[in-house]
């Protein structure tokens, strides 16, 4: 009903606003015929009065507003933005434990990516870590036309050797959350990781940004001791997480640290940016006498809807808007980590929300320990509509060849110590990412002698409906699901349920989710789809970091023969020096890829 009224009122607010067709509206159906021919739109004389404000955040900027769509359309801002990352091993206690973190600018998490819809996003990397490589992947950034800046070593680039640097550039096509993250190994569970907001309009207003909010799962023990024991089967399942850090911090088991604090003022209403930037662990979160309006998952903006509680799988994002319209005073804000999906010390994570002018600054112990009624490890796929409506044809029932096998191995358990004999594989291959020899390299070289552990999947057509079946396998290991992230694409969420798929399962065409990760159900299947309208070669893979970094993930090699001509002279030259200083280091290098090198 709420839904239904919120898009009837939106809809008559814009027929109100335009005389002429919007952008957005005119597409119901995706896709131009020629995505190729995709260009920012002309700017489009809008009415004065549309100016994007507290009471007006559907409005952007001249010619866009929540009705255009960020696929085909975005602002030619001509504004530039840049920052400096310098990713460096510091001693750092975000819950009060001191523990080595790879921190970047000194801090953890670090610093917040700020742009516009529409800017140019360059960003400096440089690696001052002593013995480990760097790789920094922009995550859910579309890259569209530009897959050399995806920072995805081993696919898109050599790693970055230590002194080295190098300078990445980037549209910033979407707009919303999210953040960017290490893909060497398992090094953002260390750390390495930050902030992504990109300014745009949204579905519905708020007076304040309280700007992004990570929730992740946090360990004493580095995420290289972790994996080495994982690898070997030393350890049976995924290891215990000691903590849940909200915004880089909380409280630790010995009382130590600190928890994260808010202010809102009564009567306003706040925007939240949040993110799961975590390892191995899935929440339900929520703010005590609260509802949350959520308005964008991942990059996509959604048809507002209300809710208590709210699943944020490893790699998603959702905005929402609280309305501080309770009594004056401190409320907790939960961090569940779900049953099923996460392995934590801490049941249940709080920081603080306070009113201004409360007498307590901590609220009171009695709902300290609130939970969802349901504990699950599920999308709400039902309630996310994206706001720019776009369907996918029905094509019959998907091919047996879609069928991408979630499985889990263990080669052998002989000389356990020597070697990784853990193996969780995508289509029967755990994949391996050379980083000395990344994808990109194959493609400008011309050969197409992949090696079959690259788990290398050809899409050499363009403008191509693809549709995958990402389907578990009853498994030696424990039944869990995965969230799934693709590189380089929102894709479209057909369906998600357990048991095997068969074509016997109804699937939505019509506006379904679209969005870059979603979780797979344990012992279950997801069906997704996307169009091959951006060249380059593509990760698709499990978030939690363990499991990439055992093999679960396959690369999506879209369009080969045109991916060199989106990289010019200058990312050429880039990506050939820090290939060769790679490989300089590589020499005597203290420590070798082991695994995936995801
Ligand atoms: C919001 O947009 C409407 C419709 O264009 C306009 O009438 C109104 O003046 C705008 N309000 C503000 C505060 O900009
Ligand atoms: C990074 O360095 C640490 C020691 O500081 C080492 O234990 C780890 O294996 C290295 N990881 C990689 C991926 O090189
Ligand atoms: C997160 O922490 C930073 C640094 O302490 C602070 O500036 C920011 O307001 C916090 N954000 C939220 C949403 O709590
Ligand atoms: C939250 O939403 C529920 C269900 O729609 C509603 O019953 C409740 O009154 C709402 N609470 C607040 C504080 O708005
Ligand atoms: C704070 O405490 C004072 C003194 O007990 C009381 O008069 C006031 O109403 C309280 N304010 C709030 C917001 O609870
Ligand atoms: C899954 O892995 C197990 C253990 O290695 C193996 O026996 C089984 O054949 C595999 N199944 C599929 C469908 O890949
Ligand atoms: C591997 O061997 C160790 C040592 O014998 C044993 O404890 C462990 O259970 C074995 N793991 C598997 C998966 O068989
Ligand atoms: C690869 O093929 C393209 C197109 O045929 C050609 O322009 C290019 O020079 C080739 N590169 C190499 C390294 O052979
Ligand atoms: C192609 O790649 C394979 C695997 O890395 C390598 O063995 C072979 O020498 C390469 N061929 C050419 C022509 O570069
Ligand atoms: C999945 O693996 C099988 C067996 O190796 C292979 O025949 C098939 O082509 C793979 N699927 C895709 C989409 O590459
Ligand atoms: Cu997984």
């Amino acid at each position: 009903m709420y839904r239904h009224s919120f898009i009837i009122l939106f809809l008559s607010l814009i027929q109100l606003i335009y005389a002429t067709p919007v952008p957005g509206t005119a597409q119901l159906l995706r896709i131009p015929d020629d995505p190729d021919l995709r260009r920012p739109w002309p700017p489009r004389p809008l009415p004065p009065n549309c100016v994007n404000s507290a009471t007006n955040r559907t409005c952007w900027t001249r010619g866009y507003d929540i009705n255009s769509n960020p696929e085909t359309t975005w602002p030619n801002t001509g504004r530039t933005v840049r920052y400096n990352l310098e990713v460096e091993k510091l001693t750092l206690a975000p819950d009060g434990v001191s523990r080595p973190v790879y921190a970047i600018n000194g801090q953890f998490p670090g610093p917040t990516i700020k742009a516009n819809w529409g800017d140019t996003i360059v960003v400096t990397v440089k690696n001052s870590l002593q013995n480990n490589g760097t790789s920094m992947h922009w995550h859910g950034v579309r890259q569209w036309k530009t897959n050399a800046m995806d920072g995805t070593n081993g696919i898109t680039e050599c790693p970055l050797a230590p002194g080295q640097s190098r300078t990445y550039r980037f549209i910033a096509t979407q707009y919303g959350t999210s953040w960017y993250h290490s893909h060497h190994s398992s090094q953002y569970s260390d750390g390495v990781l930050g902030p992504i907001v990109i300014d745009g309009p949204a579905t519905a207003n708020y007076d304040e940004d309280l700007g992004a909010m990570t929730v992740q799962d946090w360990f004493y023990e580095t995420a290289a001791s972790n994996i080495y024991k994982l690898s070997r089967a030393l350890i049976q399942g995924n290891p215990t997480a000691n903590n849940v850090l909200i915004n880089g911090t909380n409280v630790n088991a010995q009382g130590g640290g600190a928890y994260n604090r808010n202010t809102m003022e009564k009567g306003k209403k706040y925007r939240l940016r949040l993110i799961n930037t975590g390892t191995n662990d899935n929440f339900k979160i929520g703010l005590d006498k609260h509802n949350m309006t959520v308005i964008v998952m991942d990059f996509v903006p959604i048809v507002p809807y209300t809710t208590d509680w709210l699943f944020i799988g490893i790699g998603e994002r959702y905005d929402v808007i609280i309305n501080a319209d309770q009594p004056i005073d401190s409320y907790w804000f939960h961090v569940v980590p779900q049953v099923g999906c996460s392995k934590n010390a801490v049941t249940n994570a709080v920081s603080i929300f306070s009113y201004k002018g409360a007498n307590n600054t901590t609220p009171s112990s009695t709902t300290r320990n609130n939970a969802p009624p349901t504990n699950d490890c599920l999308d709400p796929n039902t309630d996310l509509i994206p706001y720019v409506p776009l369907n996918v044809p029905s094509n019959g029932p998907i091919p047996a060849s879609s069928n991408l096998n979630v499985n889990f191995t263990i080669l052998a358990n002989t000389t356990a110590e020597d070697a990784s004999v853990v193996q969780w594989n995508l289509n029967f291959t755990a994949i391996h990412a050379p980083w000395e020899k990344p994808t990109l390299q194959y493609v400008l070289d011309n050969n197409t002698t992949y090696p079959p552990n690259m788990n290398l999947i050809n899409l050499p057509n363009r403008n191509q409906w693809s549709f995958w079946v990402i389907q578990a396998v009853p498994t030696r290991a424990p039944a869990q699901p995965h969230p799934m992230h693709l590189h380089g694409h929102d894709f479209y969420v057909l369906g998600a349920g357990t048991g095997t798929f068969d074509n016997t399962q109804s699937l939505n065409y019509v506006n379904p989710p679209r969005r870059d990760v979603a979780m797979l159900p344990a012992n279950g299947y997801m069906v997704l789809a996307f169009v091959t309208d951006n060249p380059g070669a593509w990760l698709m893979h499990c978030h939690v970091a363990w499991h990439i970094d055992l093999g679960l993930g396959a690369q999506f090699l879209e369009r080969a023969d045109d991916i060199a001509g989106t990289i010019d002279l200058g990312t050429k030259g880039d990506f050939d020096r820090q290939c060769k200083a790679w490989d300089v280091y590589d020499n005597d290098a203290v420590y070798k890829q082991e695994g995936s090198g995801l």
